[in-house]
């Protein structure tokens, strides 16, 4: 998956924006978008590597693009929630360097026919990565636009063959207090691991999504490597980092922010400007980056924009009890 990148492009200009959509076009331009080197050759171990992947194509009606701005890379990887590292939002970006990804394995349990613990290698195999842009709208009001690399996780569960039991699904976070600092916090809490869970039908709807890359290359520590989920129709918490399990249930999972605050974080979450989180408005976000002299303030949208694709898949429920 490893794409050489042209020596004439100084690497300190691959982390702006501009020169991310500038390269987008020389990858298109030149092949090399799709020419893919093994992955087994090389292992999937280096976060912030080139990846090669395909295009999102840029229609106005692909529910996987969007053509508002991307947020700039630097936004995207400096300010962060990823409590495994503090709960500063700029303790991921410092403190995610330390964590090695390699080798790295999921182990599937629960209800199915193949369960098993599986080297991310082996599951990524053949897989063909493709390029989503995505709104990720965190629960404090603040939002993103990410152009993730990843797969459908549909893809990934039909594998593993889920049996009728299968209702829910299960995922964790690993758990390596040597390596991730906020694990060793006394004050933290969260009860590690971090536990997220989605309904079957919520899994395998096609915009969610399994990243193992964003802005052309492989996922940095901070944003959840080397591998996690996005589902953007719901606040970023539901979105897991560093997955390292994930188990099929017939009943609804526990999670780690329900544990938390059940009155504030839901099952459900998806993203409704009509549901206040108890302590603030959910009417409105701001756009990363924001500052006080430019708030970049925007409407929230039901579903964060994405009800044409999710809303059947809540018709008759109660949203505000179902949050
Ligand atoms: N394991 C783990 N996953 C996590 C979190 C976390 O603290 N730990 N934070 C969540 C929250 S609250 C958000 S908003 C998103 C942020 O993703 P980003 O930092 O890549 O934008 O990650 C989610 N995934
Ligand atoms: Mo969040």
């Amino acid at each position: 998956m490893l794409i050489r990148q042209k020596p004439d492009i100084p690497s300190s200009e691959i982390t702006s924006e501009s020169s991310y959509l500038n390269r987008r076009g020389f990858i298109k331009a030149s092949g090399l978008g799709l020419a893919a080197v093994g992955l087994a050759q090389r292992g999937w171990s280096a976060p912030g590597d080139e990846l090669s992947f395909k295009p999102v194509s840029p229609s106005a009606d692909n529910p996987f693009y969007t053509s508002e701005d991307l947020t700039p890379f630097q936004d995207a990887t400096h300010y962060n929630n990823f409590y495994e590292f503090g709960t500063d939002k700029t303790d991921p970006a410092r403190y995610a360097g330390s964590l090695s990804t390699s080798p790295w394995s999921i182990a599937v349990e629960g209800e199915v026919a193949k369960p098993g613990t599986y080297h991310l290698e082996d599951l990524l195999k053949g897989v063909d990565i493709e390029e989503r842009i995505y709104r990720l709208r965190c629960v404090e009001a603040w939002s993103m636009v990410i152009p993730w690399l990843g797969f459908p996780l549909a893809d990934l569960i039909k594998r593993f063959e889920p049996t009728l039991n299968a209702r829910y699904i299960e995922f964790e976070t690993l758990v390596r207090p040597a390596e991730m600092k906020g694990q060793r916090s006394r004050f933290s809490t969260i009860d590690w691991p971090y536990r997220e869970g989605l309904r079957m039908d919520e899994a395998m709807h096609p915009l969610t999504f399994l990243s193992v890359g964003a802005y052309g290359k492989e996922l940095l520590g901070q944003n959840g490597a080397p591998i996690r989920l996005i589902v953007p129709w719901k606040y970023g918490f539901k979105s897991i980092k560093s997955i390292v399990k994930i188990r099929f249930t017939d009943q609804q999972p526990q999670t780690s922010w329900q544990g938390i605050a059940p009155n504030e974080y839901g099952f459900y979450a998806n993203v409704n400007p009509d549901v206040d989180h108890p302590r603030w408005s959910q009417r409105y976000e701001r756009r990363l980056p924001s500052s006080l002299l430019k708030p970049s303030r925007i409407k929230t949208q039901m579903f964060n924009g994405y009800a044409d694709q999710v809303a059947s898949l809540y018709k008759g429920m109660n949203l505000r009890r179902f949050y």
